[in-house]
């Protein structure tokens, strides 16, 4: 069996490298030559635990190979990027990959799409495969016999833990036709040891964007309570650790604002799709976003107080600048907002630790006032001590380098 990866990134090139290592056939396709070129030396792009491990070795072996074109195959995979822009969920990459995939598609293939979706895009997938492939027989309304099985699965994995998961997790399968889910889990239970679930095309669809819906509400809750307690003076890492102690009671961290490409984003596909209907899911979203606004009203709060006290550049430790711990990724990291929103300023001095990035990203790069440096260091040089992502190696700073700080400690590291 042949196995065609659409879209080598976060996921697809973790589940490429999966698949050969269990010694299938894989071909990873990807429009970015670079990409393609760096996966044929048997390295990789992105950093996943583990993975340059796998990626060697497979391509070693000669089961994975990557190019830019497709070629034909028995299963494609489809795990391309789905942003949300303007308001909208941005489905472009989706429908390049199906007119891709289309020329090569042939009868008995069964095309999967992984990426976040909204509610309706793998209909819209097969209709477009369809209409380029009027010899094919599709999974299209009324069809009773099908060359082409079409079937959603999202992947569900968390990044860090990719590999793992995606042979550990439950997967949720929905197919067009009853054969299509069949076709989709039996293609799963090649390598993942989790129970697979059947489901309808749309359920499975709205079942993805459901479970990070679900979380950012979580967080934005507990986001919430640490507004309520800053008003009313309270420690909401202790209210927070006391409340847990209820057997039915599992409030998560509040934080600096939510980032990631997921949990950040997926709630808007649901609230773009039904805007009357998703009230609760648009609120937490909006609670969300205003923390790094609020965590930046403290840190000028502190510069203000020193500039009136004769510290004409105070000095700004930003402490992480990823979307969360332990990891590289910078997507929507509301640490890298805050931390480029400081650099504009102009009229402080920013010292950035990231054990995570060899050098400054972005906006933060180039700036003289901004210096990249270890934690110590950082801390050493500031007056104000800005604690961004909960990094492991965070932990470890000595309580007593932070002695006549001013510290704005977003995640309770210090609490
Ligand atoms: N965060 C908090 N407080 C918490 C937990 C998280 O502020 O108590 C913040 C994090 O710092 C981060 C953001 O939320 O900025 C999201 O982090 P995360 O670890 O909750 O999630 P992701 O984005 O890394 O991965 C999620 C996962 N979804 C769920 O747990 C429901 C993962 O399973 C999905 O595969 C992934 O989104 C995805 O691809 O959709």
């Amino acid at each position: 069996m042949l196995i065609s990866v659409v879209g080598l990134g976060y996921i697809g090139l973790p589940t490429a490298a999966l698949l050969a290592s269990r010694g299938m056939r894989v071909v990873g396709v990807d429009i970015n030559p670079r990409v393609v070129e760096t996966v044929n030396k048997g390295l990789i792009h992105i950093v996943e635990a583990d993975l340059d491990a796998v990626v060697y070795s497979t391509v070693g072996k000669g089961l994975l190979r990557a190019v830019t074109d497709p070629e034909p195959a028995d299963v494609f995979v489809i795990a391309v990027p789905t942003p949300f822009r303007d308001g909208t969920p941005d489905i472009s990459y989706v429908e390049q990959a199906g007119h891709m995939i289309a020329p090569v598609l042939r009868a008995g293939n069964l095309v999967i799409l992984e990426s976040t979706s909204p509610v309706g895009t793998t209909e819209f997938l097969c209709r477009l495969l369809a209409e380029s492939r009027s010899d094919l027989k599709f999974p299209l309304a009324g069809a009773s016999e099908v060359d082409v099985c079409v079937a959603y699965c999202p992947e569900r994995v968390l990044p860090g833990k990719v590999l793992q998961e995606l042979v550990e997790n439950d997967r949720v399968i929905g197919g067009l036709t009853e054969r299509c889910t069949e076709r989709a889990i039996a293609f799963y239970r090649l390598f993942c040891e989790g129970e697979c679930l059947p489901t309808s095309v749309r359920t499975a669809e709205l079942c993805k964007l459901t479970e990070n819906a679900f979380r950012d509400v979580n967080i934005a809750f507990a986001n919430e309570l640490s507004l309520i307690c800053d008003r009313l003076g309270i420690d909401v890492w202790a209210l927070v650790r006391l409340a847990n102690h209820h057997p039915r009671v599992n409030i998560l961290q509040p934080g600096p604002g939510v980032g990631g490409h997921c949990i950040a984003v997926d709630p808007w596909f649901i609230v773009s799709s039904a805007p009357e209907q998703a009230r609760l899911i648009r609120t937490a979203r909006e609670v969300n976003d205003s923390k790094p606004g609020i965590v930046l009203g403290k840190i000028r709060g502190f510069a203000n107080e020193l500039k009136s006290n004769g510290v004409p550049r105070p000095g700004i430790a930003c402490l992480g600048l990823t979307f969360k711990a332990d990891v590289d990724d910078i997507r929507e990291s509301p640490a890298l907002a805050i931390s480029e929103e400081i650099t504009r300023w102009g009229d402080c001095d920013v010292f950035v630790a990231e054990p995570h990035l060899k050098e400054l990203p972005g906006d933060l790069a180039g700036k003289n006032h901004v210096i990249m440096m270890s934690a110590p260091d950082a801390i050493a040089r500031a007056e104000i001590v800005t604690l961004l992502v909960n990094h492991r190696q965070f932990f470890e700073i000595e309580r007593a380098s932070l002695a006549n700080k001013k510290i704005v400690d977003t995640r309770g590291v210090w609490a």
